[in-house]
């Protein structure tokens, strides 16, 4: 491993200050337009002329003594890993923190060339059969072991097909992928901490009627949405829980007992004016002993093909605890002492703070009204969608329509909730533009060490070089390590990142593998199938016909194919199996055939194939697509393909 780096003497310190304050408060209207106005209203004004660029550029300062530095000198490693959603890209990248280094990306709902994600058998059978040709993800979270990352798993929602996948972290390779019936749109997603995951919990954010098989299309009262347990082992959805309004971010506490999701649509409203009538929505408490004793008794139904246990916990039910707060609340996240969770207002400049323990007592029946259960509602700014956490009291909130970020005091923000004279203010920052999710560095579990906040804003407008109409994201790194946040970094994503986890390298850093094993069950269904065809991958390269079906068996060492060419008739099912004997680190191969739509990569230990149909006769060349070796132009071969 490598040694600490000593970061004191790079330079950063980008100024606090982003800029004139007219162009702040001109983003502050037209995201104010945006956000209430009519859903048709766009951005209108938002563009600047691009000749007012000076005040944008970043005003680097050197870094006092004591302040952390966003300098990673060549050579040294990250000390954070921090695993970016990839939004409408469908992916999961790893970015080095706090370098803010791209690391690698990791293919996850989405069709990628370069690893053959969708194009190999091993990931199609990760992806199904008729994969979709993307997905949404927003949410990555790492499955926990009483409160702590326990290096196991991540796992991330897909909103665009209702699904939901895992990935592993010792190869960092997505493994599984669950399709959630009876919703639609799984966005919250979070993973169950104690005593460990366990649930990964999942809302379904639409509400769609019951099957929803073309009935009651015109009967918006009767549409409905669920939020569904998945079992973090085996993946499969273990209960569901149909509810009343619709279900936007989720959370779980610090002790196991309870999941908790926001609802903006409490009206069951069908379009945005009907959203934003009443001034209250909620959160729902799920009590998950009792669910699970429901779904021992038998208590539930199942809607449909779907075997999933469907309870019933609209109001009224034994096991959900509605607390209704203001106004179409956004996030919701648990404090890592493990007493509170803060729910974050959106169209209300509150966040609402929630006692676990006098959840507990609620639904113990020692107390009457679920807004007893509330301890303080800071007052914060405008539009508050999400909160992290610095293990030292503080929450930081992101101020979406204010462009900013406010740090306060939970504890003093109780006392003021219970009228003593406190400001719970601690600071606000400027970021630029528009924050959606901040994220702290292992702010979500019992270690938040306090270090580094990322604010992961949705607008970047005159931060970097234009790119075009489409601009990139702006994920700005934060210290947060002493009294007064400092903005030290700025960084363009593409979108939409959403949020991210950012752990400790200690964590992972001797879990993931540098070589595959030769009994990883991610590729084991390709290595029997050799083995019934009497075939060590390890050490044969041979072609063996089935009839119409051919399977080319053969071995890849750095600079050379274990076959030079084959042959196959037109109209045969090819399957290509390559398996890397170069037992290198960092040796990877890749197995391409021109004009045949397939490529794929093996990594020092793997093994991968292809199946495909030979529909055009002549010489196609195949050929190495990662560098491998000073000869690695010539590592080719040819595939014969008989008229
Ligand atoms: S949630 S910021 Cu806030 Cu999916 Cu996107
Ligand atoms: Cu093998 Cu390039
Ligand atoms: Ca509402």
């Amino acid at each position: 491993m490598h040694d600490e780096s000593s970061n004191k003497s790079g330079q950063s310190g980008q100024s606090v200050e982003p800029g004139n304050p007219a162009r702040r408060n001109f983003m502050k209207t037209s995201a104010l337009a945006s956000l209430a106005g009519a859903a048709g209203l766009a951005l209108a004004g938002c563009g600047r002329k691009g000749d007012q660029v000076g005040t944008a550029g970043p005003a680097k300062a050197a870094a006092a003594a004591g302040e952390l530095s966003d300098h990673v000198p060549p050579g040294q490693l990250d000390e954070y890993y921090g695993f970016w959603s990839g939004g409408q890209s469908g992916e999961v990248r790893i970015v080095g923190v706090p370098s803010m280094r791209e690391l690698m990306r990791i293919p996850v709902f989405n069709p990628d060339f370069t690893i053959g994600w969708g194009v190999t058998n091993e990931s199609k059978r990760v992806l199904g059969p008729n994969f979709p040709p993307g997905g949404d993800c927003h949410h990555p979270h790492m499955s926990q072991t009483d409160g702590h990352y326990d290096g196991r798993y991540i796992f991330i929602n897909d909103k665009a097909h209702t699904r939901v996948a895992r990935i592993r972290c010792d190869v960092m390779r997505t493994d599984r992928i669950t399709d959630v019936p009876n919703v639609q749109a799984i966005h919250g997603l979070r993973v169950q901490r104690a005593p460990r995951t366990g649930y990964v919990f999942a809302n379904g954010e639409f509400l769609i009627p019951a099957p929803n098989d073309g009935r009651d299309l015109d009967d918006p009262k009767k549409y409905q949405t669920m939020f569904s347990a998945l079992d973090g082992d085996t993946m499969e959805v273990a209960w569901q829980v149909l509810v009343d309004g619709n279900l936007d971010n989720t959370e779980a506490d610090y002790a196991g007992k309870y999941a908790i999701s926001t609802c903006y649509n409490s009206e069951g409203g069908m379009d945005l004016p009907s959203t934003m009538q009443a001034e209250r929505d909620w959160v729902v408490v799920f009590d998950i002993a009792r669910i699970e004793a429901a779904v021992k008794k038998g208590d539930f139904k199942t809607i449909g093909s779907s075997k999933v246990p469907v309870l019933d916990g609209r109001h009224g039910s034994s096991f959900t605890l509605y607390i209704p707060i203001p106004k179409n609340p956004h996030g919701i996240n648990a404090s890592p002492d493990g007493k509170y969770v803060v729910a974050n207002g959106k169209l209300s400049p509150t966040v609402t703070v929630m006692e676990w323990s006098r959840i507990d007592d609620w639904f113990a029946g020692k107390l009457k009204d679920p807004r007893d259960t509330v301890v303080a509602e800071p007052e914060l700014g405008l539009g508050p969608l999400h909160t992290a956490y610095d293990g030292r009291g503080n929450g930081y909130t992101t101020l979406f329509i204010d462009s900013q970020i406010a740090k306060w005091n939970i504890e003093d923000a109780i006392a003021a909730h219970g009228g003593k004279k406190v400001n719970y203010l601690r600071q606000k920052i400027d970021v630029a533009y528009q924050p959606g999710h901040c994220h702290s560095s292992m702010g979500e579990t019992r270690d938040a060490d306090g270090k580094w906040l990322v604010s992961l804003n949705k607008f970047s407008k005159d931060r970097f070089l234009p790119t075009g109409p489409l601009h990139p994201d702006n994920d700005q790194l934060i210290d947060i390590s002493g009294e007064t946040m400092k903005l030290v970094a700025d960084g363009p994503v593409y979108a939409e990142p959403h949020d991210v986890i950012l752990l400790h390298r200690r964590l992972l850093i001797d879990k993931v593998k540098k070589s595959w094993e030769r009994d990883d069950p991610f590729f084991a269904e390709t290595v029997a199938m050799a083995k019934r065809h009497d075939i060590n991958v390890l050490a044969d390269s041979k072609v063996i016909r089935e009839g119409r079906k051919v399977f080319v068996y053969m071995t890849s060492a750095a600079p050379i194919f274990g076959l030079g060419s084959f042959k196959v008739k037109k109209g045969d099912e090819v399957t290509v199996v390559v398996t890397n004997i170069d037992a290198v680190e960092d040796v990877s191969h890749g197995f391409c055939i021109t004009n045949y739509g397939i490529n794929m990569e093996i990594s020092p230990g793997a093994t991968a194939s292809a199946t495909f149909t030979a529909d055009k006769a002549g010489v196609f060349w195949y050929y190495c697509t990662f560098f491998c070796h000073a000869m690695h132009m010539e590592m080719s071969g040819r595939m014969l393909v008989e008229a």
